[in-house]
């Protein structure tokens, strides 16, 4: 069985309570990899409404309640996104997670920094509320559009374009990795999966879980890795090696069978064979 048990994973940008958030295919990517810890790196939320909350947003949150379970043996890290400003504080009582504004841990000598990223957009910064009305556009445009979730996620290509976050972000985060005397520095925020390098000083971007191709990050000790979700094995498509896969299709556990085997989850990992 494949049983790579990660340091870290991180995700970012879940936009729960957005009709475009991937809730259900976010907890099937969580249960199918081992990790000691997990980074839900900033906008997990799409706003302070929670009755935008589907049955699956709920799923995804009392998931990662479980998975903060003391008996798991796995840190879970909320960092703040813009989105999820003032929801955290709630949320941690909720699900029981510890909210950062910025997080840093140390593995395998290297110092690592985690911090959602629109501290370093100056478009949220400064006109926070242009960025809310452009939230609620956003929305509106979902309940209008015949095919909301065509027009939501044509708007979130666009916005992204048009700030040119992408290289605003990886800049201000390698200034704070700098500043933090840190060598490796994670945010989301951009919605764009991304690796760059400055400085001796390593840059990734989550990406996002409201798009085709949800993305995530794994810190191991075969290094740093993005990884596509395409809902089929373990390790996806990997997108920061060339090592070929095959890609042996495993069914998904259902609830039921997670609750039944609940019982022997006591130990560090949670690998499901
Ligand atoms: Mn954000």
């Amino acid at each position: 069985m494949d049983t790579a048990v990660y340091d870290t994973l991180i995700l970012s940008d879940l936009h729960l309570g957005s009709d475009i958030s991937r809730a259900e295919d976010a907890m099937r990517m969580l249960r199918q990899n081992c990790f000691r810890r997990l980074i839900l790196l900033g906008d997990i939320f799409c706003d302070l409404n929670f009755r935008r909350l589907t049955k699956e947003h709920w799923k995804f949150l009392g998931y990662i309640r479980k998975l903060s379970n003391p008996k798991r043996g796995i840190e879970v890290v909320w960092v703040e996104g813009n989105h999820d400003q003032g929801l955290s504080q709630v949320m941690s009582h909720l699900v029981g997670v510890k909210v950062y504004e910025e997080y840093l841990w140390e593995f395998a000598g290297r110092r690592h920094l985690a911090i959602h990223g629109h501290q370093f957009d100056r478009f949220v910064v400064n006109n926070l509320v242009l960025s809310h009305v452009n939230s609620f556009l956003h929305l509106q445009l979902q309940k209008l559009a015949f095919t909301g979730k065509f027009f939501s996620r044509l708007l979130d290509r666009m916005n992204t374009r048009w700030l040119r976050l992408s290289t605003k972000v990886a800049d201000g985060a390698i200034a704070q990795a700098y500043l933090r005397n840190a060598d490796r520095v994670f945010c989301g925020h951009t919605h764009a999966a991304l690796y760059s390098e400055q400085d001796g000083i390593e840059y990734y971007n989550t990406g996002c879980w409201t798009d085709e191709t949800p993305t995530f990050i794994t810190v191991g000790s075969d290094g740093v890795r993005i990884h596509e979700f395409t809902g089929q094995h373990p390790d996806d498509r990997d997108l920061g090696s060339q090592r070929s896969q095959a890609a042996t299709q495993r069914p998904y556990l259902t609830d039921e069978r997670e609750l039944l085997e609940e019982s022997k989850y006591e130990k560090v990992a949670i690998c499901r064979d």
